[in-house]
């Protein structure tokens, strides 16, 4: 299953999707290994994943739906992933369900608390609000997922650099491990 064969119908009528595609150029800030970031970039600048997005309408109570394709790989011994973001505003929740592939889903807060959640096929994950998420994929395949939020929430991206996150998911001895960030900046109090 891959986000195109998703259909959203809504108000009777099938929905288009606004369709975004991340390249490894746009998140090179994110990794630890610059050095394997560049070289990566040079010889093609993968794409780590694309969204579809569909809106339900855009008032109080509407809902917006989000399919990502976070595809297999590492830049350096770090797996792919996302961004990561608050919402805007930030008690904002989401919900989170995964269709195929494995990963894990770092929440944390701007305390610096951070749980981690499996990503696999039939796992829903609530999102509450005032946590940052970040997608992490640790298997071979795809990680396709959705997520669900209100239609009012925007995305901040201030965690937008190596330092932001208190964990990285790395490969060692060909298994995924969730280790201590050595770049964490000192967190907000
Ligand atoms: C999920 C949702 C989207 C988000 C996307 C990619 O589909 O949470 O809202 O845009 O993942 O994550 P990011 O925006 O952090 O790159
Ligand atoms: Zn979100």
């Amino acid at each position: 299953m891959n986000i195109n064969d998703f259909r959203f119908w809504s108000g009777g009528a099938l929905t288009q999707a606004q369709k975004t595609t991340r390249r490894l150029s746009h998140l090179k800030n994110f990794f630890q290994d610059k050095g394997a970031a560049e070289e990566l970039i040079r010889s093609g600048d993968p794409v780590l994943y694309e969204v579809s997005e569909y809106e339900g309408g855009t008032g109080r109570g509407d809902l917006r739906v989000a399919l990502t394709s976070l595809y297999p790989g590492k830049v350096g011994r770090e797996y792919h992933m996302t961004k990561g973001h608050f919402h805007d505003p930030a008690d904002f929740a989401e919900l989170y369900l995964t269709f195929r592939g494995e990963g894990k889903l770092l929440l944390q807060s701007e305390r610096g608390d951070l749980v981690v959640a499996d990503m696999l096929p039939g796992n829903l994950v609530h999102i509450p609000g005032g946590m940052a998420h970040r997608t992490v994929n640790t298997g071979p395949e795809p990680l396709v997922f959705m997520g669900v939020y209100s239609a009012q929430a925007g995305h901040n991206y201030h965690v937008a650099d190596e330092t932001w996150f208190a964990k990285i998911v790395v490969e060692v001895d060909g298994q995924p491990v969730v280790m201590d960030n050595p770049h964490r900046a000192a967190p907000l109090h």
